[in-house]
Formats: C-alpha cells, structure tokens, sequence
C-alpha cells in the first residue's frame, strides 16, 4: 500500500484519509493548514483550507482535493504545498476575514493565538484585500451563562460547534440558521445558552477555532505558566484534565485529545467546576473543638490530642472501639495507608468507605456469581457492541462522558433497553423503556430470564461449558407466575418479552447498572441476576459484552481494591483467614494482624448508640449528609467520645467533630485513582498545597507514627513509594509501577511483566473457575410493609448533573448559579389531588421525620413516584431515608422511602 507525497514513496494505513497520511508522515500535527476539521468529529470537508493537489500519475494531472475526508488510495500522489494550492487556502481564509473583526485577525499581546489565528499565520496572511463586511458588527454577545459566553461576531461558520454538540455530547442545542451573510449559529430555538437546554459541557468553546465562543476562564487564550495532566476527581469515568496554571492558581481546564478515556471530552464538572479549590471557606487551620468551639491549633497539637485519645479508649475499650471511614475521593495511596493505620496502628478491622452505601452490592454479587467484583470490560467497548442494557442507571447525568458515548449509540440504532422508574432522556430514547416500580428488579428480571428461556434463546454452549446451576435456575423460573410479576413491576408481559428478545437475540450485549441496583433491600439478588442475564446469553468474555456497573466516586474502586472494608484486606484477601493475616502481618512488619471482621458503616452508627463503638476517624466523607436517616447518624455521633474528621469543608460531619484536621485537595498531591473500569491513572500536583493543609496521606503517615507505627517508607509522604509497597502486597498489581502508568494507566490485573488487562472471564475463564447461577424470588421491601399504608407514595433519591453528592464543593463553584436547589418531581395528577401548584413548597414526611422541598410538575414519574436529589443542605432529604439495607452488604435503600407529602 503505497504513495507518494511530493513523489516520495511512503506506506499508507487502510483507511488513513489523505490528511492523517501527510501528518504521519511528516510527524506533525499542523503539517497542513485546516480549519473546519477536528480530530474528535466526523471530517466535513467543509472549508477546503486542508486542499491538497492530488494526481493518479506521477507529475500527472491534478485534482484539488479536501484532504480530511479524501481516503488515501494505492498509488496516489499527493502534491500539498504547491504555489496553487497556497494561493486557494490564502483566498478562502481571506474571504472568511471578510466578516470577521480586523482587530483579531491576530493575537493581541497578552493572550496565545487561537487556532484560527495559528491557521491565519501558518497560511501567510499579511493584510486583507476584501473589504470588511458589516454583518458581524450587528451581532450582540451572550454573556448571561456563567461559563459560556458566546461573541459570534467572530464566528467564522466552520460548523464546529454544532457537530460537537451532536456528535460529542449527543446534545443538539447549537444549529445554524439564515443563508449566506445571515447564517449563524442559533442555541435551541434561537435563545441564549442559559435558555437553552445546554448541558454545560463546554465541547463546543473546545473545538471552536475563534472567540466566538469563549468559557469564563478564557482557557483557549490563556498563557499559562504550566500545564499539568490529572484525573478528574469527580465522577468514577475517570476523565484525563489539562489544568492550566499561572502563578500557582488554577485559570482553566481542558480536555486533552490524547486521553483514552475521555477522548477530549468532559463535563461541566471536570471543566468548569474548580473554583471550590481555594474558595475561602477551605479548611485552611487544624481545629480541635473547646467548650463546643472550634480553635486553630498547631498540626502537633492536634496529632498529640488524637494520638493521645485513641490510645486512652483502645485501652480502656479495646481497639474495636474505635472505628474509620475512608475516602473515595482521596487516593489509592491515601486509601491504603487510611486501612493500614486502622488495621495496623490501631488493630481493628472496623474500617469502610463510602461503597456500603454505594456499590458494595455490585462487588458482592459479581463476586458470588464471577468471582471478581468489577466491571468485565472497558467502556471503549461500546464501540463494537449491538445492544445496550442499561439498569438502573443514569449516566448522562452521572457519568457524562460515558453517557454522552451511551446516548451516541442510542442514536446510532444500536438495540437499546431502559430499565428505569424515571423516564429518564436515555429511556426516552430507548427501543425499550421498562418503567417499573420503584423495588422490583428481582421480580423484572425474572420475567426477562422467563422469556428468555420461553423463546429458547439462551445460548446452551456457554452454559454448559463454563457455568454451574443453571437446571436449578431454569426451574425457578418456569415455575413463576408472571401474571403476577407483571402486577408487582407495573411492566406489562409484551413489552418484557419484547425487551427480553431484543437484548437475547443480540450478538454482543453490554449491560451497565448502577445504583438503581444496588441500593436496594434486594440488591446484592439484582446484580447476580443482572449476572445471571449475561451468562445465559453469553455475554461475557469478549468485546461487546459483559456486566459493567458504573461505579460512583472518582476513586470508590480504588478504595475497595485498597482494603477499605472490614471482612477483606487490601487485594480482597480474607481477613478472617490466618495465612492471610500471616500474609498481612509479615508484608506490614508487624507481629499479629486483628483477627475477626469488622463492622460496616451502618454496623459502626448502632455500635456507637449501643456504646460500643467510642471513637469515629473519617478521612473525606459527609456521613451525616449522605448516609440515611440522619437522626440516627446524629444520635450515633453524639455517643461517641472521639470525633476526628479530615476535609476539605466544614461539612455537617466536620461540625460535629472534636478535631478537623484540613486535607489538600487533589490539585495538591501526587498519587493515582482507579476509575469503574479498573484503570489506575495519575494524579498529578498541580499546584502547592492551600494554606496550612496536608495530603491525607501525610497526615495518616504521621499519625501512624504518633501512634507507634512507623512506614516503612519513611515519615515524609511520597505517593510514589506508597506504589512500590501496594504492588508488592496486593497480588494482582504485581507489575504495577508509577513509571508504567504514563499518561492513559493501566487496567487491572497487572502482571509482573506490566501487562495489563483490559477485558476479564475471557472465553467463560471466570476468575473463580467457573460462573455460578443463582436464583430469588421477589420479596416487598420490609420499608413498604411496615409503613407503606401510612405513607402511600414511593420516594427515590437519586442525582443532578451539575452536583456531585453532598455539594459541598459544587456547590462552592458556578454551579450553584446554574442549579440551586433540590426539588421533588411529582406527577402533575397527584399534586392536583392534593391540590397542590407547581412549583408549591411541600413538606414531606416518612416515619423517620420531614423535610421541606419545592415540587416541580413532573411526568418522568408514574403516579405514586416522588423524586429528588441530595446535593442541598437546606433540604436535607436524608432526615427522612430509612434504615432497611441490602439484606446481604446493608447498602442503604435510598430509592424506595414510604412517604407522603403535603402542603406546608
Ligand atoms: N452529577 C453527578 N454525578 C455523579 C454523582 C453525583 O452526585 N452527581 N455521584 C456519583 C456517585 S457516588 C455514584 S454512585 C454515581 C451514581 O450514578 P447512578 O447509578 O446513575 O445513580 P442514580 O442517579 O442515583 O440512580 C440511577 C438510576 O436508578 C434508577 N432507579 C431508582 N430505583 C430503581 C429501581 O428500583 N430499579 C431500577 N431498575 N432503577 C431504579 C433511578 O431512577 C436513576 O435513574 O454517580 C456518580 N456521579
Ligand atoms: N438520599 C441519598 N443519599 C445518598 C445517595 C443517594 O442516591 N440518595 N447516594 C449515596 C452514595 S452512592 C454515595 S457514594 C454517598 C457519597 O457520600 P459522601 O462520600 O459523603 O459524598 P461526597 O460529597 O463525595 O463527600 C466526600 C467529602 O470528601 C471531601 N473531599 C474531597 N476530596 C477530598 C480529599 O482529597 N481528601 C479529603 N480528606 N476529603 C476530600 C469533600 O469535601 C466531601 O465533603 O452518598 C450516598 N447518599
Ligand atoms: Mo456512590
């Protein structure tokens, strides 16, 4: 496969089009001039400024071709700097100059050129010939969104920023209306962004060339002194950020195109919402709480006060008193030692993340069913499957990027099923939207299994040759009554059959759940279920397929893989075996490890009621805003002698604490996350720690030796040494090293050699040996049998786009301005019932107490659904969540809550 630029032979890839051939070739980016063209979007061949001269023959005769959507050909030749070809690109870019301001054709001195100015030089322009036309003075700027500013008076109609509103973000806000000097770019129905539907993602001032659109921090001009690449701290997607930096603040955040996960994209979290991290509500001082007042102390003074405690109520209680919760948001690093002082330096197994009352479910379930508790694949394989299953999960408002890839394939016609209580926008593009009552997952995906088997499209080879109870399950099920599953899910038997067939019948179905799963009385049931479904299809162990949750917190799988729980040490080793506790003991330089399980979060709140548990350590997470029944977590912490939290804010939790101790944010410190597909990806400082503030992983280093314990790697802090000691402990992170990391990461198992693996069970290899079969009926939710007469309608509590769980540092950016409250979605009939307006403020009640929120007419939700959100304080919802868990893990059921409402 050859041809020939300036009739030199070089080989050419199949498929390459003419432009990625001459930028290969010449190894550089900007080896031709373009300008409508972006690497992320579909070639347009709009504004020819990419021509090359094309010729079939040496010297032949030659074509002027558009080289980015021109596919190169066996034999071409390829001439693309000729003397004509310079004067074309010259007079299309003068012609577009025309109607463009003359005072930024070039770069004015304090800011870099934007890349039609880059276009504008690289071509050669020293003047304008044309005179300028007028259009582009009529044309007023929007400046009302406070991160997007549009001036299209510098719009040069390149389409750019409508094929990245469709084509990245699968939104279709930005259009182009009017012909000729009239055309330009409309935002929804010609209003302006804050009107429109726009979702804040930024793609479209991304890849816009010009000024034209703009983001508040100006971070396509801005000249920064550095730019650092770090993972997001976000959202479990893992997306890779450009963070720009002048005289040690952050300025703006880019997408960087090299990024495997993220591809140049983001959300309006990862872009735009940094401002929390020098906000000056920071935690900046240590505090130790005095005649119920906060003082600054000294950081010794602090460590002497918790060292000295801790040690006073081990002795006096045993170290089972004492208790920690771990970070999802802090480091792997941080997250390990978090679990070695509590295990280790203290000598309980009492510790737990945010995962119980997240996808500890997820874990348990594909473990019961795989073997290995997390996503079998890699959200790259979206691109070569046929159909999507999604369950309980809505990832366009809580994985963007990953939902954006989600709902480009819904458009794209691959066969796509809902299975939600809200009619959320995936379900509504959806062929299938199975819209159940809220709780009966068991009993749906019953019914699915039903038909399945009925249709006799379950696939016999995979079952027979990698799986073990299949006869039982296929029992239980034929012996269902689906008349009556029918009546408890609220979907009808047709569209379940439908639905079943649909996701069967595919060659490759990937299933994604989230908490819409988990956080249920039956959740851990749901996912081996949701295993079940994948395995009597075979839809597992290969690309396209598999079981994959969308796991919540930037770093909730690092968290777990790092030992935060209290039956499984860091690698998932038993705790409760003693060649394991040997294992630990001896890789840990210590004599004995402790030796029976601890207590889960919900587990740790009762034992400090019953007075068993005295002291609470809690490393970034605001358990009395996000865990449930919030009286109880109150009463809970009340009984406790030793409150110490470490957090950025103070937060509901940081106010009920003795000691504060502030952390630095992920800006400042060095280490890795691990995102839902089992990518480990650095993190990298960006700027110097705020104020007075520690990485958590110094300060658990030094209390560790405050209390007696001194790692191994030495009293100063070094992400990098902390690797070296988890890849030496934890078995399948052997060939982890910082250095292999690079810019993309590596998923795990990571063999010695580096190899990492991006897909696991290949071929029915299932990590434990072989894949089980599990079967459940459905049992009610013991919250609807005690008090679901008393409070008839079904609350569930779930998330917004612009807010990342407790708020609190969303809320201390620009997204507060674009959402400022939770508000209860309620079908319109059942507020009129109870003759209540839009936009009326209710009060909503549950056993355990009420809460005041605004209701807004809604008809996503069936009659008998309420839903919220709990990203604000002011509302509080989790006063009136409940206490029923996962029977198995005591995952809390955020979303099924017996309650009413009235007006206030
Ligand atoms: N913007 C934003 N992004 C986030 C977060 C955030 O707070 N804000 N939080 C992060 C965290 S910690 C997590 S865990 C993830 C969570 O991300 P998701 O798992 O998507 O979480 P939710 O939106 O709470 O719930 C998912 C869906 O489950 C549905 N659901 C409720 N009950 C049922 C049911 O009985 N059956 C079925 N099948 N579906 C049901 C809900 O209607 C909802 O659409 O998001 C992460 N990303
Ligand atoms: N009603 C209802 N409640 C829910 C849910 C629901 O769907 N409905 N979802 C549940 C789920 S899935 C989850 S995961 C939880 C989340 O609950 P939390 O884990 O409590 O939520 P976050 O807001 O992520 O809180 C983490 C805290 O960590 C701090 N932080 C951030 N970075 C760092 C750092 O580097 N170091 C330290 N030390 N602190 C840091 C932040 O300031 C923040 O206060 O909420 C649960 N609560
Ligand atoms: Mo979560």
């Amino acid at each position: 496969m050859t041809a020939y630029i300036n009739n030199i032979a070089y080989e050419f890839n199949q498929g390459e089009t003419i432009l990625e051939f001459i930028r290969r070739i010449e190894q550089d980016k900007n080896a031709i001039p373009t300008m409508c063209q972006d690497n992320r979007l579909e070639n347009f061949g709009s504004c020819r400024v990419c021509s090359v001269e094309v010729a079939r023959e040496k010297d032949g005769v030659t074509k002027t071709m558009a080289s980015c959507h021109t596919p190169i050909s066996e034999g071409l030749y390829i001439y693309p700097h000729t003397e004509r070809i310079q004067k074309l690109r010259k007079n299309i870019v003068e012609l577009v100059l025309t109607d463009y301001p003359s005072d930024k054709v070039f770069p004015s001195d304090n800011k870099s050129a934007t890349p039609f100015q880059k276009t504008i030089a690289q071509i050669g322009i020293p003047n304008v010939r044309y005179p300028q036309g007028k259009n582009h003075l009529n044309i007023q700027p929007d400046r009302e969104h406070p991160y997007i500013k549009s001036d299209l008076s510098q719009c040069i109609n390149c389409f750019r920023c409508v094929r990245a509103c469709e084509e990245i973000q699968g939104e279709m806000i930005l259009g182009m209306s009017g012909r000729g000097f009239a055309t330009n770019i409309i935002k929804g129905f010609d209003t302006t962004f804050n009107l429109s539907a726009c979702v804040s993602c930024g793609a479209c001032v991304q890849t816009c060339p010009t000024e034209a659109l703009t983001d508040k921090f100006e971070t396509k001009t801005l000249k920064a002194d550095k730019t650092v690449r770090t993972t997001c701290t976000y959202c479990g997607v893992g997306c890779q950020l450009d963070v720009s930096v002048i005289n040690g603040e952050i300025k703006g955040i880019q997408a960087p195109e090299t990024a495997e996960v993220n591809e140049g994209h983001t959300c309006l979290k990862g872009r735009f919402a940094f401002q929390f991290y020098n906000h000056p509500d920071r935690l900046k001082e240590p505090m130790i709480k005095k005649n119920g007042k906060f003082e600054v102390v000294t950081w010794d003074e602090a460590y002497d006060f918790i060292a000295k405690k801790l040690k006073e109520i081990k002795n006096n209680y045993g170290a089972d008193a004492i208790g920690g919760f771990s970070s999802s948001r802090a480091t792997n690093e941080e997250n390990y030692l978090m679990q070695k002082m509590i295990r280790v330096a203290i000598g309980t197994n009492n510790i737990d993340g945010c995962a119980r009352v997240c996808h500890a479910p997820t874990a348990f379930g594909m473990q019961q069913s795989f073997g290995t508790g997390a996503a079998t694949n890699s959200i790259e394989d979206l691109k070569q499957t046929d159909a999507i299953f999604l369950f309980g999960a809505n990832p366009v408002k809580g994985h963007p990027v990953t939902g954006a890839k989600i709902k480009q394939a819904f458009m794209k016609g691959v066969t796509s099923i809902v299975v939600d209580p809200i009619k959320t926008s995936l379900a509504e593009l959806a062929d299938y939207h199975l819209q159940i009552r809220p709780g009966t997952n068991v009993a749906i995906l019953n019914m699915l299994a039903y038909f399945i088997i009925k249709e006799d499209l379950v696939n016999h080879h995979f079952i027979n040759s990698y799986t073990e109870k299949y006869e039982e399950f296929k029992e239980h099920v034929d012996n269902l009554d689906i008349n009556e599953l029918e009546k408890l899910t609220g979907v009808s038997k047709e569209l379940a059959q439908k639905a079943a067939i649909a996701y069967a019948k595919a060659e490759r179905a990937m299933e994604f759940h989230g908490l819409g799963v988990t956080e249920h009385f039956q959740g851990s049931k749901t996912v081996m279920l949701l295993s079940n479904l994948a395995m009597m299809t075979g839809n597992i162990g290969r690309k396209g397929v598999g079981l994959n949750p969308l796991r919540g917190q930037n770093n909730v799988q690092g968290a777990a893989d790092m030992g935060v729980q209290p039956h499984q040490g860091a690698g998932y080793l038993d705790i409760n075996d003693p060649k394991i506790q040997q294992y630990y003991a001896e890789k840990y330089g210590v004599d004995k490890m402790p030796e029976h399980e601890g207590l889960k979060i919900p587990q740790m709140l009762n034992a400090a009621i019953n007075g068993k548990l005295k002291a609470l350590y809690i490393m970034g997470e605001d358990t009395i805003m996000t865990d449930p029944n919030t009286n109880h977590s109150i009463k809970a912490f009340e009984n406790l002698e030793l409150i110490v939290v470490q957090e950025l804010f103070m937060t509901a939790t940081s106010e009920m604490a003795d000691v504060v101790l502030p952390a630095s944010s992920y800006f400042e410190k060095n280490g890795t996350f691990t995102n839902g597909e089992r990518r480990i990806q650095r993190v990298n400082k960006v700027i110097e720690p705020i104020g007075n503030t520690k990485p958590d992983g110094q300060i658990i280093i030094d209390l560790m030796s405050r209390l007696g314990y001194q790692q191994p790697t030495g009293l100063t802090y070094d992400a990098k040494d902390v690797i070296k000691e988890i890849a030496d402990v934890i078995p399948f992170m052997k060939g982890l090293t910082w250095e292999r990391l690079g810019e993309n990461g590596l998923q795990w198992p990571i063999l010695e050699d580096g190899t990492d693996t991006p897909m696991l069970h290949i071929n029915g290899n299932f990590k434990k040996g072989i894949g089980t079969f599990h079967s459940f009926d459905f049992e009610e939710s013991p919250e609807i049998v005690s008090h679901g007469k008393k409070y008839p309608f079904i609350l569930t509590t779930g998330r917004e786009l612009e807010h990342y769980n407790s708020g609190t540092m969303t809320r201390r950016t620009d997204n507060q301005t674009i959402l400022s409250e939770d508000v209860l979605e309620v079908h319109p009939k059942d507020a009129i019932s109870k003759g209540i307006n839009d936009n009326e403020t209710v009060r909503v009640i549950s056993d355990r107490g009420s809460v005041v929120i605004p209701i807004k007419y809604s008809k996503n939700v069936k009659r008998g659904v309420l839903r919220t959100t709990f990203h604000q304080p002011e509302v509080f919802i989790n006063i009136i969540t409940g206490s029923v868990g996962d029977k198995e893990t005591l995952t809390p059921e955020y979303k099924v809550v017996a309650v009413d409402f009235e007006r206030l």
